[in-house]
């Protein structure tokens, strides 16, 4: 099998052969158990970024981990080519879990957001009318979708974007959070979708006002314009709801899900439909060699079970509320806000003497607890929602000394 390395040599090797499309933490993972990651040296921590909430479910859940490796023992990939036994059963589950007609499997996360932009645009020529090649889609200022070519030509964010172009038109940009705007949006007739993030994340946790997912639903209706959500990171619990529409019991057209549909053991994505969107799309005109094979089918299905049985969403609940008042209570003048929803949840750090969220979080990988700043000024604290109470505690007190030590 493989040799065992140290931290510094993996770090070594990774900056000599890969590109350098990352700046992570210096702490070398080599193995996950729950809400704990070990580094190469055995020092525990706990994972407050559970892969930007693919593993919702926690590392390595052994149910998850079994029923990947009894398929992968079984059956790994037919292509869509010929069925498969897995698929069928995971596309009953799922669409019946979350209430859709349909389901089309993918991988990544990106390529389910891709796939909701090609059913969106056809569903503009075919059913509403729009004149050929005019189709736009709403976003969002701030939004973070995925970095494929046209997924970052409607990015607003200079790092994502510069020299990728040309870049896809059909995109129009309105601010987040403002229902005024996409009112004003929506009045131009050749508007096919508005996809939105239900929290922004790579914003920094942005919880839009309370009513706003209800009121974007409504006007989108009133201007048969689908309203497209992206759960990829918000969805499967994170935010104390199955999905974080649900907190104002909103139902997208379309529904796009990625990251901890697999507890982040192997890439599975999704996009979900009723029949008269779906059904738009036929055989040859979209897919993918991976997408809905049998280890990825049975992997979803189990990690949707976990969900239910171990009750993540009102855990993530219970746990995100009392870990904000945990963040509230610390003296100190660098907790300049703290928002979030379930165990979504963001603290804003306001810089003292130099150090600024970048030395927080060094400081609080030393103490034993990993989280990553987003926005030079803002953490972003989302560890596995199967953490309890006493883990909370602890890791909120490792946060409070790391934060009391500047
Ligand atoms: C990286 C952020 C999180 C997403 C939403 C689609 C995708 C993502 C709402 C694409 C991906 C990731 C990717 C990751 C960093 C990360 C992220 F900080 F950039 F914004 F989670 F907060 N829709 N989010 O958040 O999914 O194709 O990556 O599977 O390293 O780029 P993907």
């Amino acid at each position: 099998m493989f040799e065992k390395i140290t931290s510094q040599q993996a770090i070594e090797l990774e900056d000599k052969y890969g590109a350098h499309n990352y700046h992570p933490l210096p702490v070398v993972l080599s193995r996950g158990d729950g809400p704990f990651v070990w580094d190469a040296e055995g020092k525990r921590y706990y994972d407050f970024l559970s892969a930007y909430s693919a593993v919702n479910q926690g590392h390595c859940h052994p149910k998850i981990v079994r029923t990947m490796v009894d398929q992968a023992n079984t059956l790994t990939l037919t292509s869509r080519a010929f069925y498969n036994d897995a698929l069928g059963v995971y596309e009953k589950y799922i669409t019946e879990y979350f209430g859709f007609d349909r389901v089309l499997p993918m991988n990544t996360g990106v390529e389910a957001v891709e796939t909701a932009l090609k059913l969106a645009r056809r569903w503009g020529y075919e059913k509403k009318g729009i004149p050929a090649g005019e189709a736009k889609i709403i976003v969002c200022e701030q939004n973070f979708h995925g970095r494929t070519t046209t997924v970052i030509s409607f990015s607003t964010d200079p790092e994502a974007r510069v020299n990728y172009g040309p870049y896809t038109p059909g995109f129009v940009t309105i601010p987040y959070n403002d229902t005024e705007a996409l009112s004003v949006a929506l009045e131009d007739p050749t508007v096919a979708g508005f996809l939105v993030e239900p929290i922004q994340g790579e914003a920094g946790v942005n919880v839009p006002a309370d009513g706003y997912l209800k009121a974007c639903q409504e006007l989108c209706r009133e201007k048969n314009v689908l309203f497209i959500a992206d759960e990829v990171q918000t969805g499967i619990a994170r935010t104390g709801k199955l999905l974080c529409c649900d907190h104002e019991a909103v139902r997208p057209d379309v529904l796009i899900l990625g990251k901890a549909l697999s507890g982040g053991v192997y890439p599975v994505s999704a996009v979900l439909a009723d029949d008269d969107i779906m059904m738009l799309i036929k055989p040859g005109q979209h897919g993918s060699t991976f997408g809905g094979n049998p280890v990825a089918a049975r992997v979803a299905v189990t990690a949707l079970e976990v969900v239910k049985d171990e009750n993540l969403a009102d855990n993530a609940a219970q746990m995100g509320q009392i870990f904000r008042k945990e963040m509230r209570s610390i003296q100190s003048d660098m907790v300049e806000l703290v928002r979030g929803k379930g165990l979504l949840n963001a603290v804003i750090i306001r810089p003292k003497n130099g150090k600024e969220a970048w030395d927080v979080c060094m400081k609080m990988a030393e103490n034993g607890l990993l989280a990553k700043p987003t926005h030079r000024h803002i953490i972003r604290f989302a560890p596995p929602l199967v953490i309890n109470e006493a883990q909370v505690m602890e890791a909120a007190d490792i946060i409070r000394r790391s934060i009391l030590s500047f």
